[in-house]
Formats: C-alpha cells, structure tokens, sequence
C-alpha cells in the first residue's frame, strides 16, 4: 500500500518547543519515563492513586484491579459515584459561571451555556426522564442532532443510572431498529429534524420507521427535540415533546450513587461479522480514562477552549465532548454543522471567533479542507491554537505537514491519538511537552497502556517486523463485554490463539528504531471510511437483503479523501446487466444500502460479474478482489481459482 510506504520512510521528527515544554502538564521525556516506570513498578498503585486524585468518589473504593473472572476484568470495583456529578456539580462552587459549551450552530450563530446552567437542564431532562419511569440500568437509545442538548441527555442519563445508546443521526432506520433491539431499550430521544451544511434530516421519520409493524417492542416512549419549527407526525400515546417533559421539572436532581463498575453506555461498533457489537463501557474506568488522556495528551489547562469536531454518535464525541471536558471543568464548542457548510474555512473562521486553544480532527476532514483551500487558514487569525489532535485512521505524513505548518503555525504539537471505541479513550499518543512526534506515527503508549506488537502465537515479534497491535495488561477505561454476549467478547477481544489474556486491538503495526508506533490497518473485514468504522459484512448482507442480488462480496480501496473507498462486487439473481440497465441497477443498489445501513456505506463502485471468484472449496478470494479494486493487474497465483474467466468481468466498473 502506498500509504504504508511513504510512512515507513518517514524521518522527519519535530521535538517538543521549549516555550511549550515549560508549561506542559507533563514535561520532558523524564518526566513522561517516570510514570512509565512507576506503572512498571506497582500497577495497581498507578491506577489506584490516579483514580483517587482526578474523580470524585461518593464512597471510595478498596480494591483496585480484579483479576479473579479474566478478562471479565473489574476496576475499583467497591466504589461509588455518579460521572454527572463529577461533570457538573463539582464545578459549581468556583466554576458556575465559566462557559461550559459553546454551541456553535450550524447556520454560524452561536450561543454559550455556563455550568450552572447545563447544571440545571440535565437535572431538568433527568427528572423528566424519571418521571416516565425511566430508572437505574434501563436503556435509552439517543438518535440526535449534534445540539448541547445531545450531551444533556447522555448526562441525565448516566444522571439517573440508565445507560444510553447513541445512534449517530446518519443511520438509518434499519440500524436504529436494530439497535433498539439489541439493546432491548425503553426510551427513545430524538429531534423532529437535524441540520447539517444547510440540509435537514427527518430524524423523527426515521425513528417512526423503525419503530411501525410493533418492530420495537420494547420502546414505551419517544421524546422529541424540537431542533426547528417544523411539523411531525405524533403518536400521542408514545410520543412526548421534550419541552413539555421538562415543562414543570425541578432544577436539581440528586444523582443516582451508582457503582464504579455499573454500565455507563453502550455503542455500537462495527466488527467482522454483520451484526454491529455493543462495546459495553462502565463508569469509573472510562472517566478515569477520559481526564487523564485530556490532562496528559491534550495537555489541558483551566483556560483552554476545546474544540474536538466529532459527533457524539462515535466514541470520540462520548470521551472528548460528553464526558472528558466537563469532567475537567473545561470551556468547549459543540459543532453542529459541517466543515465545508458556508464555505472550507468554517473551521478556522469558529477557531479564530472563539480562540480555540485545542483542536482535534480526523484525517478525512484535513485531507477534505486541503483539497478545498489549501491556503484558507492564511486568512483567519488562528493565533490561539497551541495543540493539535487527529483521530480515527492513520494520517499521511503529507496531510501531517498541512496540518502542523498551515493550520499550527510550526508551533502547535500535533497529537496524533490512537484508540477504538473498545478502548474508551487514548491509547497510544505523544504526551506533547515530552515525545518528540513524527509526522504518520501516533507515536508511544500513555503511560500505563502496556503496547506489544506479537505474531500470530501471540509472541512479541522483533522489532520493525509488523504484528498484531496488542496491549498486555487490562486498563481501566476498556470495554468490559460486548452487550449480552459474552462470549463474542472473549473470542474477538482475548482469542485462545494469543494465550487468551492479551487484548487484540484489530489492527496491524510496527515500530521503529524508537519504539515508535506505526499503525498499518485492520487485520479484521473492517474498513475505515473517512474514519468511521464499516464492517464488510454489514454491507454484504444489506446487498443481499436486496431481492435482486445473490451474492455480494465487498473491499476497500484507497481513496484521495476518504482513506478508503467502498467497492462492491455483486452477482444478480438474474443475468449480469450491462450498460444502462447496470447503471440504473448499481444506483438503486447503492441507494439501497445507504437507506438499509446509512450514506456513510453507501458502496463508492460497483462491479457485476456471473459469479465472484472462488477457490475450488468455495471461498471467495478477498485478496483478488482488492486488486481488482484498485485496478492493478493480477499477479498472484490463480491456478486454484474454479472460474478464472469473472475476473475479467469484474474489472469493469459500472
Ligand atoms: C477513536 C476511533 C478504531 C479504529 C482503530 C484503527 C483506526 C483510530 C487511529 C487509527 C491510525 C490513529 N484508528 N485512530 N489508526 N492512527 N490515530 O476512531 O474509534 O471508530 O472504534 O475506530 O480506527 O484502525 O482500530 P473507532
């Protein structure tokens, strides 16, 4: 792969500035060495003190780490707290005043919401929620628009004890209702509409989609959001507008005191088979997670003003929006819109306007605003900026360069942050006053994230070999199951084939002469598609939902913006169509998808063929297609393959 390439001659290496090194949280490399070592040394005694000084604990716990059920591994587990309280009224007695979210919306207004106040709307939406019944351990589902009162709702449940679910608002109602299913849950919140760059989505429609033929057993009610004035269709026995639930609620709400290890949230995540996981996280463990990697990574500071531009339907909007920032107190900006909605300069004209000092993005969205303006930052003031983030795949040294020179000015570190949704928060990522980074690599693990990379046999290979990304030792803010099933937790996240205790990651890397990390990609059938997750089957079973398709096999394919394209090969139960006929029937196939999963899935290229290629067993050849994807010419052996004549066929996009 191209990409591995031009990172695996990577050499440039930029140290920590002194100026920045001076103020940093954790500054130089001794300093970052000697927590390392300290979590060498006595690892519970790391975590424990960690765990005592940053959260606010209703009733302290005993015992640390709690080995006794591996993996099922638990975290302070005897003690108590609300992850609310540690977000909110905490804040109160010096900070009710200071600007917890500025909500900067789409249409480029903006509006600001103190502590006291977000206070006081999640214990309103809290109280609203009980008195539907609404209680400890039951399962909300949030389908929302990226609004502050997304957040209000994640904080009022884990408020009162029920653990949510966010749907990010580009599903479909396919993966709502599943979702809803899975998680067999009680409550819906939505919005009557979300708008993004200018467009509307009917997000209440969707929910009424998911919900009709009694597919959803388990909701009791939908409350909606009224995000715009317009009209929507009501169930009066089901639905509830969420101003007239708050309409007579109190201001204050007294937490429900929940134990360390209860379930905080479920997010469903794609894996390699065709059913999304649930990654279950608990609620002392992820917040531990969540402020560390804001004081150590992002280097946070009381007067910071955060802008992490995710949508709180992944996990980078849960840790870094819902939870991370105000768990510290800190000022940031919920975005609504897009980062091309007026024009490509949205983001540097929101960070100029609110003198952001902290910043974090995805590759997809650096590579977008390059392509669209590769000289707009030039005309905004982005002064304030101090550090950079970027998340979700890995980021080509080119799009680094942009990014460090263009947008920080030569000045900002870049932290470049590798994590999944299992693992909750930051895993390997340079502590910026300390590890001098290198355009491409996310760099060295926090400290207390225990890194390997291993073969298959679970032993840890030489170094710059490429291996399996592993980490040995469980870390508060993992995943704790997969949501009612067990046993897929085990078998993806501590296969028997690596001994059983080290946690898979899912992805490829190697290191450097410095101990450096270099991620790869997926080891899994999981494609990264402008940083969001898809899983190959996900997509290969909506196809085949479809009654005129057979069979289906999909891959991935670089792509300029996206980092990965999606390709789908596809066998009609009919004959192979050509010209129009299979123009007409690739965009109904495509619609088709984006309307059973979502546009996000939606196949980039579609190929027809009288069959895929197989072995003679009958597996499909994945490697081949991915050659085909990419358009290069077969080299590999296909001496085993039963019907070499497709693969002319399927060269040919539609
Ligand atoms: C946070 C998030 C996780 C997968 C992960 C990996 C890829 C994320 C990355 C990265 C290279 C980085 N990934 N961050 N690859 N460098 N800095 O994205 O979670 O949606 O669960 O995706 O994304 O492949 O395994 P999630």
């Amino acid at each position: 792969m191209a990409a591995i390439e031009s990172v695996l001659k990577e050499n440039r290496v930029f140290e920590p500035s002194e100026a920045f090194q001076s103020t940093a949280n954790v500054s130089g490399m001794a300093a970052y060495n000697a927590l390392c070592e300290k979590a060498n040394q006595d690892y519970e005694g790391f975590w424990g003190d960690l765990a005592q000084e940053m959260i606010t604990w209703k009733k302290p716990f005993t015992q640390v780490l709690d080995e006794s059920n591996a993996p099922f591994y638990k975290w302070f587990a005897d003690g108590d707290l609300n992850i609310s309280y540690n977000c909110l009224d905490r804040h109160l007695a010096d900070k009710a005043n200071k600007t917890a979210i500025i909500y900067e919306k789409d249409d480029g207004s903006s509006e600001n919401i103190t502590y006291q106040q977000l206070y006081e709307r999640v214990c309103q939406f809290a109280n609203g929620l009980k008195s539907l019944g609404v209680g400890k351990g039951d399962r909300v589902i949030i389908y929302m628009p990226m609004v502050p009162d997304a957040v209000v709702a994640m904080q009022a449940c884990a408020r009162i004890g029920a653990i949510h679910s966010v749907v990010f608002g580009g599903f479909s109602a396919g993966a709502v209702k599943d979702r809803v299913q899975d998680a067999a849950a009680k409550i819906i919140i939505t919005a009557n509409e979300s708008v993004r760059g200018g467009k509307s989505a009917p997000l209440k429609v969707t929910v009424d989609e998911a919900l009709k033929d009694g597919d959803c057993p388990s909701i009791e009610k939908v409350i909606v959001f009224a995000r715009t004035d317009k009209e929507v269709a009501f169930d009066a026995a089901r639905d509830i507008w969420w101003h007239d639930l708050i309409a007579n609620q109190a201001s204050e709400c007294e937490p429900e005191w929940m134990n360390a290890e209860d379930t905080l949230f479920v997010l469903y995540t794609s894996g390699s088979t065709g059913k999304p996981k649930g990654v279950q996280h608990s609620i002392a463990g992820y917040l531990l997670g969540a402020m560390l990697s804001l004081k150590w990574v992002f280097d946070h500071k009381p007067d910071d003003v955060f802008w992490c531009t995710a949508d709180v339907g992944w996990i980078t909007g849960h840790t870094y929006i819902a939870y991370g920032p105000l768990a510290w107190g800190a000022t940031q900006i919920v975005f609504e819109g897009v980062p091309t909605y007026p024009n490509a300069g949205r983001f540097w004209e929101g960070v100029e306007k609110h003198k952001v000092t902290t910043f974090y993005t995805a590759p997809t969205a650096i590579r977008s605003l390059i392509k669209l303006g590769a000289d707009l930052p030039n005309q905004y003031d982005l002064s304030s900026l101090r550090l950079l983030g970027s998340v979700g795949e890995p980021i080509n040294p080119e799009a680094w360069m942009w990014y460090y020179e263009t947008v920080g000015r030569s000045e900002c570190p870049i932290v470049d942050t590798w994590w999944q949704t299992e693992t909750g928060s930051n895993m390997i990522a340079p502590l910026p006053g300390a590890v001098a980074i290198k355009p491409g690599s996310c760099t060295l693990p926090l400290p207390g994230i225990m890194v390997d990379i291993v073969d298959e046999s679970g032993a840890s290979v030489d170094q710059s070999n490429g291996g399996f990304l592993v980490i040995k030792r469980p870390f508060p803010s993992l995943l704790r199951t997969v949501w009612g099933d067990d046993e897929r937790f085990k078998s993806t996240y501590f296969p028997e084939e690596l001994g059983g205790n080290l946690y898979l990651a899912g992805d490829s890397a190697h290191r450097d002469e410095n101990g450096y990390v270099w991620i790869m990609g997926r080891i899994d059938d999981v494609l990264n598609v402008s940083g969001h997750r898809l899983g190959t089957m996900e997509i290969e079973s909506a196809l085949v939902a479809n009654p005129l398709v057979a069979e289906a096999a999909v891959v991935g394919k670089p792509h300029d913006v996206k980092g990965e394209a999606v390709v789908a090969f596809v066998i009609l139960k009919g004959d192979r169509p050509e010209g129009e006929d299979a123009k007409r029937i690739a965009q109904e196939l495509k619609s088709w998808v984006a309307h059973e999963i979502g546009k996000i899935a939606q196949p980039d290229d579609i190929r027809f063929g009288d069959n895929l290629p197989k072995t003679r067993s009958g597996k499909i050849m994945r490697r081949l297609l991915r050659t085909l994807a990419k358009g290069e010419e077969i080299t590999a052996d296909t001496s085993t393959l039963e019907n070499p004549q497709v693969l002319e066929q399927l060269k040919q996009s539609v």
